[in-house]
Order: structure tokens, then sequence, then C-alpha cells
């Protein structure tokens, strides 16, 4: 037994006040024991058998349905150290202020001690981590999404770990106190980081990344500054493997915002005859150098939590294929005979149902049966895609990486970077329209840099730097080419021009050929784009208006850009990287000398 894990339990036990402390095994007997729990309790419904085995739905509060990003803190010593981008606190404030929310806050509940392994048990990219929480939802769901239970701790031996304090902040005052269905704060909710002490500690929220420590809290916010300490990359980022009709295949990495398809195009159909996508993960990519040189990336998850509304047969089939059985889906709606559905999941909707607020839904009811956030959590293994290798301790060699958001006009399709650097730069401006994964506003253009806006646990600049530092080290001829890609570009009418889903195969099959050197590009002032037919664009139902818009450089919307572009870096004042100064320079350069007046 690990005694600095012994002694935190006993610590944050006798501060939290359980009834019971309960060490999780990790075993499937384990995991019913928690869906029991759920269905007395009323957290969870028990779906119909025959269509959707050893399943469960829930339905949070209506308070707590997305990750809440203005009560997440990087409480680092110094407030330097959180930069610009970041919510920061003091860590012995907040540890002050927190005690008391945290003393007594599990009582008439169980305290569940989860220790987990985010990657591969082993892998020597993987880090292990011990949740404590009182939320059985949350116990399910890291079964699902991390790998947990006896087998980590032995794995973890006398080691470290990140420590993970996760309570609803419901406690029950008496035996006889009827519980919630979700348990939750309404109104208090603090999801604080300490990357210093590789701490979390989150209250109020039993959902998502707010509850769930392994995924962004811990995979990302603290991963990332260990990243940095360590010299490797933790990201927000899927990771595909794809094959060409010869039987050649490249791994690739891709990051985008929450809600913008990373899970889609991770699981992705080709509709180009004989190539074949394969699914490693679908959020998060640690990667690191191998003794070869070249940057290997493990999903150091285990299954996914997707969005749900959107998600269909056409959408992304092979998603539909995973959720078929033991999966727990929160927020949708549900059909009378005990199934889930959401928007767009079949044509015809149900002709009644309940809906995600419990009321009767019909869809005359001109309201949404599921939250936008809405969400499934799903094995990797279920998925039939799954890469052989997604579980291969030494990763996956990556070979391109592929920014992107949403983005309703001026970003082309694809742009490849024309150095590492220029990449680097590229991912520094990136920015998305808002979603409903994070609560507030939808639809409002953000920069997201990186799309870690949220998850990045330390300065901004900082990182920007880091990235500079990782590709100036390597061997150039080994690092993966970057490419930013949008595939949300809508007309002036407010159609999207690009079909998207399967068609991003189209995509894929440039990069991939540009990395194994067979496809030709343009360089212009933005980056190289793909030579006129170097495009896939064979039986394609895109008109040729479209296409041009959706391929041309827009050099007044980037000139458009450039203001914006450097007052989002004065943000990060003195720490912008040189390097990224220099980009932005001789961006201002090539689209001067393309005839834009500057
Ligand atoms: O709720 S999560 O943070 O896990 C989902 C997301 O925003 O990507
Ligand atoms: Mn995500």
């Amino acid at each position: 037994m690990n005694k600095q894990l012994e002694t935190w339990v006993k610590e944050v036990a006798a501060m939290t006040q359980p009834d019971a402390v309960v060490w999780c095994d990790g075993s499937p007997a384990e995991y019913d024991r928690m869906l029991h729990l759920m269905e007395q309790s009323g957290t969870a419904i028990r779906l119909n058998e025959a269509k959707r085995p050893h399943s469960i739905y829930v339905r949070s509060d209506p308070a707590d349905v997305a990750r809440v990003e203005e009560f997440t803190f990087i409480c680092s010593k110094s407030k330097d150290d959180a930069g610009p981008t970041n919510n920061w606190k003091d860590p012995e404030e907040t540890k002050a202020l927190l005690t008391p929310l945290f003393t007594g806050s599990m009582k008439g509940r169980t305290m569940y001690v989860i220790p987990y392994s985010m990657g591969p048990i082993g892998s020597p990219i993987a880090k292990i981590g011990v949740e404590l929480s009182d939320s059985p939802y949350v116990v399910a769901s890291m079964h699902v999404m991390a790998r947990v239970g006896t087998k980590v701790l032995e794995a973890l031996g006398d080691g470290e770990f990140v420590r993970g304090l996760h309570s609803v902040g419901a406690p029950l005052e008496s035996p006889t106190q009827q519980d919630s269905p979700w348990p939750c704060n309404a109104k208090t909710k603090y999801i604080c980081h300490f990357p210093e002490t590789r701490e979390i500690w989150s209250y109020g929220s039993g959902y998502g990344g707010n509850a769930l420590l392994g995924k962004k809290c811990h995979a990302l916010r603290i991963a990332s500054v260990q990243a940095r300490d360590e010299g490797w990359l933790a990201e927000h980022m899927l990771i595909l493997g794809i094959t060409n009709p010869k039987g050649e295949k490249i791994y690739v990495a891709a990051a985008f915002p929450s809600a913008c398809g990373k899970t889609n195009l991770a699981m992705l159909q080709p509709t180009i005859p004989g190539w074949k996508v394969e699914t490693v993960g679908d959020d998060i990519a640690w990667m690191k150098f191998g003794p070869d040189g070249r940057l290997y990336a493990i999903n150091p998850e285990a299954g996914f939590f997707g969005v749900a509304p959107g998600t269909s047969d056409k959408s992304n089939f092979n998603a539909m294929k995973s959720i078929e059985k033991n999966a727990i889906f929160t927020n949708c709606g549900l059909t009378p005979d005990k199934d889930i559905w959401w928007e767009e999941m079949s044509d015809t909707p149900p002709a009644e149902l309940t809906d995600w607020l419990r009321r009767p839904w019909t869809p005359a009811s001109g309201r949404k049966a599921s939250h936008p956030n809405a969400r499934f959590c799903v094995p990797a293994s279920q998925c039939p895609v799954i890469s052989s290798e997604w579980q291969n301790p030494a990763g996956v060699p990556i070979s391109a990486i592929l920014f992107g958001g949403r983005r309703a006009t001026v970003m082309p399709l694809v742009n490849e970077a024309l150095s590492w650097q220029h990449g680097t730069f590229l991912g520094s401006i990136m920015s998305s329209e808002t979603t409903a994964a994070a609560a507030g506003a939808v639809g409002a253009l953000r920069f997201d840099p990186f799309a870690m806006l949220p998850f990045c646990g330390y300065h901004m600049g900082d990182y920007f730097g880091h990235w500079l530092k990782v590709g100036a080290k390597a061997d150039g001829a080994k690092l993966p080419r970057i490419f930013y890609v949008n595939w949300f570009r809508k007309s002036a009418e407010g159609k999207f021009l690009w079909p998207g889903y399967g068609e991003n195969s189209r995509v894929l099959k440039w990069v991939f050929e540009r990395v194994t050197g067979t496809a030709t590009a343009v360089d212009t002032p933005i980056g190289r784009l793909p030579a006129p037919g170097a495009l896939d664009t064979n039986g394609l139902k895109v008109d040729a208006a479209a296409m041009e818009e959706l391929t041309k450089v827009d050099v007044d919307g980037w000139t458009a850009q450039l203001a914006e572009f450097k007052k989002h870096y004065e943000k990060f004042g003195d720490k912008l990287p040189q390097g990224l100064k220099d980009e932005l320079a001789s961006l201002e350069k090539r689209l001067q000398g393309a005839g834009a007046k500057v």
C-alpha cells in the first residue's frame, strides 16, 4: 500500500466525513453495483435490455450540464504562471476557501477511492492519479473513461500520483433526508488545479470534465504542466490512423475545440474508395519523442465521452455502433420503450418521448428533446474501427497534426504550414465559435489557441514557447507536418459550403499525400494550399463556386484579422516568443506582397 495515498485518504475522509470509504477494485461487479445504486437512488433508469443492453440513462440537474470555465481556476503560486487566459487563485487562499466547503461535504454518502491510469498501465507515457469522489456516477464513468482499480495500485507501488478530490457538494444531513436524483451544488462550483503539487479540488458539479478528474483536469491541465517540465506534449487532440488503397498507413493527431467534431473525425468513414480510417483516441493525445526521433502519441483515455446530439448513422456510423451496449447516456431524450433519442439521431423523430427535463415531448413541442451538451459514455474498445494499436504502450508515430475550429469565414478548407514554427503560429491564432460544451454564450467567436484555451494549466505564452522548443530540439525531417483545416465555412446565405463528415477524407487524403510526398501544393501568403487538381473531388457534390471559395486565400479577410492577431498577442506580453512575432511580421509582409493594403 502506498503510504502517501493511505495518509491522504485518511485526511480527506476526516475532512469530508463520509459514512463509508470504499476502495475501488475496478471489477465488472463493482461497475454493476454502481449502476444498481444509481437506479435505486433515482439517478439512473435502466434502458431496454433488448435494445440497449447493459446501459443506463441519466438526467443531470439543469444547473449542472457542462464545464464551468468561469469557476475553473489554476492555483499556481505565482499569478503570472497561470497567465492571461486562466482564472487564477492563490493556492493557500483557495484551500482556505474550499476547506469549509469540503468539511462535512460527503456526510451521508460513500467516499470512493478511484485509482486510475491515464494511458495503458505500465506505458512509459502513462501517468497515475487517484480520484476521491462521493458520486457513483463518477465511479462508473471513470471505469469507462480510464483504467481503474487494483491493477493501478499495483503499478503505482510507492510512486507519485496526481491527487484529485471531488465532491458533488450536497451532504445528506440526516438518514431520512430525500436525496436528489442528481446531487450537486446548484449555487457553488469550484474546479481548482494546483499544478505545483499536482492536485485537483473539484466541488459542486457532477458533470463531465468538472467531475471525471482524469480527463480535462488531469490529462490536460495538470499534464500540460508536467509536459512543459519534462519536454513532451499533452494536447486536446484526437488520434487516427489512415491507410491508403496500397495499404500504407500514417497517424494523424488533430486539435479542435470541444463539440467541433473530434469524435466524428476520429471515426470517419471515408467516402473515397479504398481508404480506411481507424480510431486511436477522440479527445486527448500525450506525445513524446521515441528513440527513433519521431513523435509518438498515446490516447490516455479508455472511453469516449462524446457529444450526443447530431450523432447519427449518417454523421458517425461508428459512434452509433459503439453505443449499442454498455453505455451511460446523460441528458438526452427517453423514448416510451426505454431507449434514448436526440436531435438528428433519426430523420423522423419518435412520436413522443420524455425530454431531458423530464417533461412530455413531441416533435411539435418546439423545443429540443436533449440538452445540446448531452453525452454518451462508452468503452473505446466497442468502436468498430478502433485501431489495433490503440493500447500500444509505445504509442503511434504521428506524421501530421491538424488544427481547426468553427469558422464561418476567412479560414480555407485546408492550409499546410510552411514549417513547425509557422504551424505553431497557426495553432496560436486558432479561433472558433463557442459551443454548448461550456456554460455561456454559443456561437461567439473567440481565440482558442491549440483548442487549449480552457485546458492549458499554465501561461499560454510559455505554452507557445514550449511548442517552439519541442520543434527546435527535434530532427526537423522527422517532425509531423502541421495543417490548419476548417470544415465550417458558410456562404453569404449562412449555409455550410463543405459537406463535412465522411467527405473530410478528401482533406485527409491530401494531408496523407503531402506527408508521403505525392501531392502538390501552391505557396500562398498564408501557407501551402492544394494545387489545382490535388484535392480529390471525384464524385463530390460541391459546386465549382463553393470549391473555389473553400480553397482560395481570402487576402482581405486575413488582412482584416491581422489587427485581431496583434491584439490577441498583446495579452501575452513579454512571454510571447520572438518566433511568433517573426511569423506574424512575415505573414503581414506576404499579404502586402499579395496586394493587400495593410
Ligand atoms: O465535459 S468535458 O470537458 O469532458 C467535454 C468537453 O468539453 O470536451
Ligand atoms: Mn474535449
